[in-house]
């Protein structure tokens, strides 16, 4: 059967970027969902990870470097009827969009975030990202990263997030099982993508994950116990988890205000415009 979310187009990644692994799995996810491109929207800020939305069949809005949550998060809120999914990457989402990304949890609206981490800033041409790990040598950071790497998974279970998995562009039908599954919960979904990018990250490589990735499902990790959620996040070196992590039902944003509980704004009918005038004087 042919999938509506695909098309042939160029895209203007390198030949053997993790990214081509990442819209392959979102394209089956989607496909999964049984929704119909005109009931999703694809939210992207900059960067080549950004730039996913480009190539795939649906809504898509492109919007400022870092700020893609709170888009995403009032597009949900004015048709929560839409599937709403963000595409992000370290940089994007951990270092410019930081702080949205805190908030965004705490708030838990029904939307997805996937961010592709590399670890690197690919399209700025390889400067240290958020998650870069300590130590990597790159054209800007010429003698080692000195910053400590953030850690995603257990910042989004510190703040109670409602779902968080780690996914690898190197295993594709498992992560398009996690994208099926981060889509379908209802809450805010987080799923940190390992993607290497093979022209400025030559430590985190295809090779290099596949020595160290083992899935979650096939050990007996129990994903609604936040403590060893907590303590699986930690868990980087030698051996790195993928799957889920962590997953809870929390009350979702769009059910906890008033004004959306009559539906989406979009299909709420609203009074005449009142003559604001008086109002607006009063401020000059
Ligand atoms: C406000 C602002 N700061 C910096 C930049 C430059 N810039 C563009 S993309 C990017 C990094 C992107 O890295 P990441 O989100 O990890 O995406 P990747 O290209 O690796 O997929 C930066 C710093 C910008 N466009 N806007
Ligand atoms: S620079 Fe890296 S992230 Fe960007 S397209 Fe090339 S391989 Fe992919």
């Amino acid at each position: 059967m042919v999938n509506p979310f695909e098309i042939t187009t160029e895209t203007a990644w390198c030949p053997g970027c993790g990214n081509f692994a990442i819209i392959q799995a979102l394209q089956q996810a989607l496909g999964r969902t049984g929704r119909l491109p005109h009931q999703v929207l694809l939210v992207s800020g900059i960067g080549q990870a950004a730039k996913l939305p480009q190539y795939i069949n649906c809504n898509y809005f492109n919007g400022l470097h870092g700020r893609t949550l709170p888009a995403a998060t009032a597009a949900k809120a004015s048709n929560h009827e839409l599937t709403v999914v963000v595409t992000t990457g370290d940089g994007d989402c951990y270092g410019e969009g930081g702080n949205h990304l805190i908030h965004t949890i705490r708030r838990n609206p029904d939307i997805t975030l996937f961010v592709h981490n590399n670890q690197i800033y690919g399209l700025t041409k390889g400067q240290a990202s958020p998650t870069s790990d300590p130590g990597m040598r790159t054209k800007l950071q010429t003698r080692g990263v000195t910053n400590e790497s953030l850690n995603p998974l257990a910042l989004a279970i510190a703040l109670d997030i409602s779902f968080v998995a780690r996914g690898f562009a190197g295993d594709v039908a498992h992560l398009a099982e996690l994208m099926y599954q981060a889509i379908a919960h209802r809450g805010f979904a987080l799923v940190d993508i390992l993607q290497p990018c093979v022209s400025f990250n030559k430590l985190n490589t295809f090779a290099w994950y596949r020595e160290r990735v083992y899935r979650l499902e096939e050990t007996d990790y129990d994903p609604t116990d936040r403590a060893a959620a907590f303590r699986k996040a930690q868990e980087w070196g030698d051996r790195i988890p993928i799957g889920v992590v962590f997953r809870q039902e929390r009350l979702v944003f769009e059910d906890n205000q008033p004004a959306l509980r009559r539906g989406p704004l979009a299909h709420q009918k609203t009074a005449a415009m009142a003559d604001v005038s008086a109002v607006l004087d009063s401020f000059c």
